[in-house]
């Protein structure tokens, strides 16, 4: 009889399953909190400024706008993502230089961020309006432990030509390796005015996500340091609901979707020395 439910085993374990949450936190999510401007209050007009914008931790000059006000903003029908939903950033008034910034925990991630191998994919629907060269931009800056800068990608929005001097909101994407050491991002919404008093750089559904690659499987599912007949019977029991002394984050081990016999014999091929599915 092995002694897989030694307390020291069995805090492993705990550690490794609790581990999981805060990776799967990270990695193939939406990173932007309210990227989209649909949480919290909008300006009826556009003009008189919202007081809050949830999940961006500063913001000055940045307005919330509804696709329904019409005028100079874009309207429902105006060139935008198809999925907009009912609010947008706006540049808001009076103001030439508006911001607003969150930043984006990664330390769950660190380990496999410092394998050189999670790239990123980040987007952003930019704009103006009409023929005024007002313009937004978002910039991912990638901070080291220290919160030090090591590297920035930045989505630049269209001027006015680009737009065909139509008003309206542009799809602007970047892609890359986030750089060894990152432990954050912090992520900053810039409109630019050259025209008028009325800041009209529009953004909308602003988008960060990391793509890590997935750890290799390990068929010693009940992590007692050696991996043979017993795992098989222990992923038996986790597909049956038992996961007493299963030690493996997710009891998908073929990684297919579903949890079912075909893990079961999946981890006996891979105990039996077959590669991982
Ligand atoms: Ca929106
Ligand atoms: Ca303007
Ligand atoms: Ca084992
Ligand atoms: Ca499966």
């Amino acid at each position: 009889m092995k002694h897989f439910t030694q307390p020291g085993l069995l805090a492993a374990c705990l550690s490794l399953t609790l581990f999981q949450p805060s990776w799967a936190q990270v990695f193939g999510v939406e990173l932007v909190q309210n990227g989209g401007a649909e949480a919290g209050p909008f300006s009826p007009d556009g003009y008189a400024p919202v007081t809050s914008i949830p999940g961006w931790s500063f913001f000055t000059g940045v307005n919330v706008v509804r696709y329904q006000t019409g005028g100079e903003f874009p309207v429902v029908g105006s060139p935008g993502p198809v999925q907009r939903g009912q609010q947008f950033f706006s540049g808001g008034n009076n103001s030439p230089f508006s911001t607003a910034s969150q930043v984006i925990d990664l330390t769950a991630g660190s380990e496999e961020i410092d394998s050189g191998q999670v790239v990123f994919d980040f987007r952003a629907w930019l704009g103006g309006a009409g023929s005024q060269d007002d313009t937004a931009q978002v910039a991912a800056v990638f901070n080291d432990g220290d919160g030090q800068s090591i590297g920035t990608s930045t989505l630049a929005g269209p001027f006015a030509g680009e737009r065909g001097n139509q008003t309206g909101l542009l799809l602007r994407t970047a892609a890359g390796t986030v750089p060894v050491g990152t432990r954050s991002i912090t992520l900053a919404l810039t409109m630019i005015r050259t025209n008028g008093n009325y800041n009209n750089g529009y953004a909308d559904n602003i988008s960060m996500v990391l793509t890590a690659p997935l750890p290799p499987c390990d068929p010693d599912v009940n992590c007692d340091g050696s991996a043979n007949g017993v795992d098989v019977e222990i992923q038996e029991l986790a597909v049956g609901g038992e996961l007493t002394d299963y030690c493996q984050p997710d009891a998908d081990f073929n990684r297919d979707g579903a949890v079912n016999g075909t893990d079961v014999e999946a981890v006996e091929l891979v105990v039996g020395g077959a590669p991982c599915p």
